[in-house]
């Protein structure tokens, strides 16, 4: 449903969108919740305004704090590995269980809730391979706005994939999960490649209005999307799209930047008695791109799995190195799916690349074991490579 907005309103929005500190964005929003209209087309805009506004003024309170010399606790998580996963779900869920059962890490485990306070990060190994699986502070699925979910969705927006824990113990599983996703899907993180998404990025670097991307425009024509942007006064503009997309998909992106994150659900405490209908809601319920395992962080069934699985979900090769007559490096490579010969070359060290005279290629990718490629060769994984230079 289209928001519909009145000229003002739109001015107002237009305003929060050029203003560039914190007290002007405040100021602009505060401005256009006064005069946004209240039907309901308008309502996903409103919410979102309301959202914004909150996590303005608590980074206004945090720079505040800061200033003032407390500087509260770091929450984000630097990557390591082959690639980050967050888990992520209500309290007592058995987040940190999990994490305990695959990791090295000592995360406190409790009976009862929020017993996690900060994120905890450990290594997942599999096979060769290490991936780092994040612990977080519970969601709070009854207060979607807290500051706490506002914390964890964050180092949600920063991970490579996204781990749902619901407890096979709670009351009502299937009803558990549904929430957890809209609570995503209301932050702007879309676990499913089925939904459309945008984006509009502003910019100096393009004249007029440009539409990039494979998604298609569903009911509504380039003319159609120009004559929206503009009255946000947005002139000069690049569109991503991917998948089906709206009129209403592309107005809620002006100000909602909405990201996609490979997903996964856990039914956790499978050890438990439970009721199978349940996880036949859940699977229900989930996108088919979304995996499910049913699965006890107890007995550490139905995780076996799991390591294959985030490392298919993060999208990367692992690629050997060796040089010329000597053994092969055992730490593998770790690069992009589709990545090529002289894409590893460069990972390694600039000049490998510069200098890069052929490689010999043993493994998937070659047509013959130790095949001489040439720079743009696509590599699969476990292939070993021999870079020669010049
Ligand atoms: N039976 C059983 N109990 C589990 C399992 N996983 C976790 N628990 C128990 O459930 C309780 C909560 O586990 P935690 O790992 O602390 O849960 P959490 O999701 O990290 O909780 P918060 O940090 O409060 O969000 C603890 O008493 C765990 O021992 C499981 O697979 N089976
Ligand atoms: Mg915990």
């Amino acid at each position: 449903m289209p928001a519909n907005l009145t000229a003002e309103a739109k001015a107002k929005l237009a305003k929060y969108s050029e203003a560039k500190t914190i007290e002007e964005k405040i100021k602009a929003l505060e401005e256009f919740l006064s005069v946004a209209p209240k039907h309901k087309g308008a309502e996903n805009l409103l919410l979102w305004a309301r959202r914004r506004l909150a996590e303005l003024r608590e980074e206004q309170e945090a720079r505040r704090r800061k200033k003032a010399g407390g500087g509260g606790p770091r929450i984000f998580v630097e990557r390591a590995g082959a690639g980050q996963a967050v888990l992520l779900g209500p309290p007592n869920s058995g987040k940190s269980s999990i994490l305990a059962r695959l990791t090295n890490a000592k995360p406190e485990i409790a009976p009862y809730p929020f017993t996690t306070q900060l994120p905890m990060p450990g290594m997942l190994s599999y096979e060769d391979v290490q991936i780092q699986l994040v612990d977080t502070p519970p969601l709070l699925l009854d207060q979607p706005d807290s500051p706490v979910n506002n914390r964890v969705l964050g180092v949600a927006r920063n991970a490579n994939i996204l781990i749902l824990v619901v407890g096979l113990d709670d009351p009502d599983p299937v009803s558990t999960a549904r929430r957890l996703l809209s609570l995503l899907e209301d932050r702007g993180i879309l676990v499913t490649r089925a939904r459309g998404l945008v984006r509009v990025v502003k910019s100096r670097q393009v004249t007029g209005i440009k539409v990039q991307g494979t998604g298609r425009m569903i009911g509504f024509t380039e003319d159609d999307l120009k004559r929206l942007l503009s009255s946000y006064r947005i002139y000069n503009a690049v569109v991503e799209i991917e998948g089906e997309v709206t009129l209403d998909d592309v107005e809620a992106a002006i100000f909602q930047q909405r990201i996609y994150k490979p997903s996964i659900m856990i039914l956790n405490k499978a050890d438990l008695p439970h009721n199978r209908e349940a996880v036949i809601g859940v699977r229900k319920l989930l996108p088919s791109d979304v995996p499910l395992l049913v699965a006890s962080a107890k007995t550490g069934k139905g995780l076996e799995g799991l390591g294959e699985t985030l490392f298919k979900m993060l999208g990367v090769i692992r690629v050997y190195t060796k040089q010329p007559n000597k053994e092969p490096d055992p730490q593998p490579l770790i690069i992009e799916k589709g990545s090529t010969v002289i894409e590893a070359a460069r990972r390694i060290h600039k000049d490998l690349a510069r200098n890069f005279k052929y490689a010999r290629v043993w493994g998937k990718s070659a047509k013959y074991p130790g095949q001489k490629v040439g720079p743009d060769h696509v590599l699969e994984d476990k292939d070993l490579v021999e870079i020669h230079t010049r």
